[in-house]
């Protein structure tokens, strides 16, 4: 198992000006951040980040949602990073995910769900190279 995962504040969740609660969320659940920013996606980025859902009925409401404001691009580290940060956000859909969870408490909708975590490992490396291509930053934090 790997150690990073990329998560992406939605653009729901930075116009409701959630992204410093969800940072502590993270940080306390023991997840180091090694990158962040602030970005926009243009249309045709947000479909080359999600091709892998083209053939999906909600890839144009995905899209254009995820390029339609800021969002927050973050990558982690932690062991099994990729699980462990899918536990913490919760299901895609906040009527099915914990209690506890980013999602549950920040989601609106299974559209607008507030955070994006990888799936797994391989594209964990891929998201965090998408948004972070050249990593400067030494691992002394
Ligand atoms: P995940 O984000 O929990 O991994 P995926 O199935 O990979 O969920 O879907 C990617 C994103 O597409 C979701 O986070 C959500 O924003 C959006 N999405 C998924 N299913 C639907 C849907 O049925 N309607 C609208 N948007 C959806
Ligand atoms: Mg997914």
């Amino acid at each position: 198992m790997g150690n990073k995962s990329l998560a992406i504040i939605k653009p729901d969740a930075m116009r409701a000006n959630h992204f410093g609660k969800i940072i502590d969320r993270i940080l306390t659940a023991g997840f180091k951040i090694t990158e962040l920013k602030i970005a926009r996606l243009t249309l045709a980025q947000a479909e080359t980040f999600y091709a892998v859902h083209r053939e999906r009925p909600f890839y144009g409401e995905l899209t254009s949602f995820m390029s339609s404001g800021p969002i927050m691009p973050i990558a982690l580290e932690k062991d099994d990073a990729v699980t462990a940060f899918r536990d913490l956000i919760g299901a895609t859909n906040p009527a099915e995910a914990t209690e506890g969870t980013i999602r549950k408490e920040f989601a609106t909708s299974v559209g607008q769900n507030a955070i994006h975590g990888s799936d797994s490992d391989e594209n964990a490396e891929k998201e965090v190279a998408f948004f972070f291509p050249t990593r400067d930053i030494q691992d002394n934090l």
